[in-house]
């Protein structure tokens, strides 16, 4: 077991070889001793029996994968990826025609990014469950998640900003979502001199409108210092109407900031009093300031996405706009900053920092009514430290980042370098408990734990290196989260179980929230895509120049029309096909001999179109690629592609089998029929 106390010793190192001191403390025995629990309990406690659901939905970033993941609580079973940001061969997002322009940037098509922070939506300070936010860090977007549907439907891209890290944290109504920038740049953007940074680089703070599906827009943006922006939260409560952001880099270093941006004491959490930037704007404080943004939006009724290109952005500038922003000085280097669920409580993670500082809301409110400030930066109010401060916990543990709570009047933060889990007494400021965490954790996650009602049973570990705890799989290992039972005083290690990407923060929500409201199949008679086929004999081909279109349908287990003839080389061809089961969790797969694309799913009731240019003539089968039914593997079809010399006729024929079937054949039904109702009974 790591010893907490041997790492205090080391605190000389911290800021050297962080990396090498999480090395260092690598537990070399693995058994389920430190936690008091005895393996048997864990077992028991995750276990989740076969034909039985698990209490909670957990949504975790995918990190560098660009997607979220969907796992189950307590069990650890991972259900779902969600593609956002990334290219999703397994769906067809981000190949298919429908949802290409999801995608679409004002740097042409990006089909990655780096997804860090997932954020619900909230109702008065409480997740909904009605959408599921997520950023990319590196082309800054934040993307909406539609919880029904357990797809992207909307995805804002985030002008005057390089690196969106502090987003898309919500506020209480979910009016607005925010982006930080975290790299400053010359903003508008220009050719000048890295070592101008001082004088030329600057950061912004975006809120985007977020409460009106498929209208995602910047709302305004704040010109702020050049500083690195990390991570935000909103108040609530009583500090409702007002967002903290953390900053490092004051120092506005631009070259080895391992260092350089670790010499101040202090850096800041911004406090922006966002109902103070509303009224500024309505007073006519703000300026019309450039900036090109892409929105794209997936629509539901036809399934197919569209971009929109805006121009344009209100930036606010705190000088012009009095009681907009202030600072709080915040040592050292700070990341996470999360306010407790009665919104009084500021806690800061400071990276470097050897307490966990926590600020007072009422102090600080107290202290701008008696400008208590120290200095002023660009417009913005520093306050003294000691007359915003309600507390600090002492001897935490090392490398404090991230603070969730309980709802019971209890904190639990992550200590990256001292790998554990510290739970302290919000008021007073004292450790009641630690926990070894395996290896290195980043965020930490306890459903609802940054919300103003918390579900305080458990809490997930988002470890950021994990070594050693899987079976090998070549020189990258699997990364990890652990699962630890909050319930009890003590905290309990119950589950370890692996993630894709590196997982930034999560959410949770009770299954029970979702489950009744999980969408089970489109209604044809709502699927408003103009190249829908709600039977078979609507099916087709049609000839337009060079671009063939044919309209199909996938039923058990066939398509309708499957042999396709007139095809000629030189054409561009879309397949139109749509599955047309009504039965929930029948989904079909269409691809095609040679293309240079990814294959679709179809989920019952909807549309996907497919482009494909044949590179050669000759006959090209067809197939569908999501397993259906005993005679899945009959379910196939041909595209004959000729000289266009050889005039073949355009024709495309449903074969007699398929004519005679009319659905399903019965033998299927009572297959595919238990499945779903056993579902729907349940
Ligand atoms: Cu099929």
């Amino acid at each position: 077991m790591r010893s907490s106390v041997k790492l205090y010793a080391a605190v000389g190192y911290v800021g050297i070889t962080l990396s090498g001191l999480a090395y260092a403390c690598a537990p070399s025995v693995k058994t389920n001793a430190s936690s008091g629990l005895l393996a048997g309990d864990a077992a028991t406690r995750t276990y989740v029996p076969p034909g039985s659901y698990d209490e909670y939905y957990a949504f975790l970033s995918g990190g560098f994968s660009g997607q979220v993941t969907v796992y189950g609580l307590p069990s650890g079973r991972l259900f779902k990826q969600i593609p956002v940001f990334s290219q999703f061969p397994q769906t067809g997002y981000g190949y298919n025609e429908d949802t290409k322009a999801m995608l679409t940037t004002t740097f042409g098509q990006v089909p990655w990014d780096d997804s860090h922070h997932t954020e619900m939506s909230l109702t008065d300070g409480v997740p909904d469950g009605r959408w599921l936010f997520i950023n990319g860090n590196n082309t800054p977007r934040i993307a909406r998640i539609d919880l029904k549907k357990f797809e992207t439907e909307e995805i804002l891209q985030i002008p005057n900003a390089a690196g969106g890290h502090a987003s898309p944290f919500a506020t209480p109504d979910t009016k607005y979502v925010v982006s930080a920038t975290r790299f400053s740049v010359p903003i508008p953007q220009t050719d000048v001199p890295i070592d101008s940074y001082k004088k030329n680089f600057k950061g912004t703070i975006t809120f985007v409108r977020a409460d009106q599906p498929g209208k995602m827009d910047v709302a305004f943006q704040i010109m702020m210092p050049g500083y690195d922006y990390d991570l935000g939260h909103a108040g609530k409560g009583p500090s409702d109407g007002w967002f903290f952001f953390t900053t490092y880099n004051s120092e506005e270093a631009n070259t080895k900031l391992e260092v350089n941006a670790s010499q101040a004491d202090k850096d800041y959490i911004a406090a922006i009093n966002y109902k103070q930037a509303e009224k500024c704007i309505a007073d006519g404080k703000g300026k019309k300031f450039g900036g090109s943004y892409v929105h794209n939006y997936m629509n539901p009724a036809t399934g197919i996405a569209t971009s929109e290109t805006k121009t344009g952005v209100t930036m606010l500038y705190p000088a012009d706009c009095d009681g907009l922003v202030y600072y709080l000085p915040t040592p050292k280097s700070p990341h996470g900053v999360d306010i407790d669920p009665t919104g009084e409580y500021i806690v800061a993670g400071g990276k470097l920092a050897t307490v966990i500082p926590v600020h007072s809301y009422t102090k600080m409110i107290k202290a701008i009514a008696d400008k208590q400030f120290e200095k002023t930066i660009d417009g913005i109010p520093v306050l003294r430290y000691q007359a915003v401060i309600a507390g600090e916990v002492q001897k935490p543990g090392l490398g404090p980042l991230h603070t969730e709570f309980d709802g019971k009047g209890n904190a639990y933060t992550s200590m990256f370098i001292s790998s554990e889990i510290v739970k302290w007494k919000l008021g007073t400021w004292q450790v009641l408990d630690r926990i070894p965490v395996y290896y290195s954790v980043g965020h930490l996650m306890i459903p609802g734990g940054d919300s103003k009602k918390p579900w305080g049973k458990y809490l997930v570990a988002l470890d950021k290196i994990t070594k050693d705890r899987y079976l090998p799989t070549g020189p990258e290992g699997s990364r990890s989260a652990q699962l630890i039972d909050i319930s009890g005083d003590k905290m309990k290690m119950l589950l370890d179980f692996p993630t894709m990407g590196e997982p930034h923060y999560a959410q949770a929500v009770p299954a029970s929230m979702l489950q009744p409201t999980s969408l089970k199949f489109q209604k044809l008679t709502d699927n408003h895509n103009p190249d829908v086929t709600t039977s078979e004999a609507a099916g087709g081909i049609t000839r337009k120049g060079k671009r063939v279109d044919v309209k199909m349908i996938a039923i058990r287990s066939h398509f309708a029309p499957d042999n396709l003839e007139g095809i000629e080389l030189g054409d561009t061809v879309y397949f139109h096909v749509t599955n047309i089961e009504q039965d929930w969790n029948i989904a079909h797969g269409f691809a095609v001999f040679g293309a240079n694309t990814s294959g679709v799913t179809l989920p019952p009731g909807e549309t996907r179109t497919l482009r494909w240019v044949p590179q050669a003539t000759g006959i090209y089968p067809f197939y569908c690629t999501d397993f259906c039914s005993a005679l899945h593997q009959e379910m196939q079809g041909y595209v004959r592609v000729s000289a266009p010399e050889m005039h073949v006729p355009l024709s495309a024929n449903i074969s007699k089998i398929a004519q005679t079937q009319n659905g399903r054949m019965p033998a299927e039904r009572g297959q595919h029929g238990e499945r779903g109702e056993h579902g729907e009974h349940r």
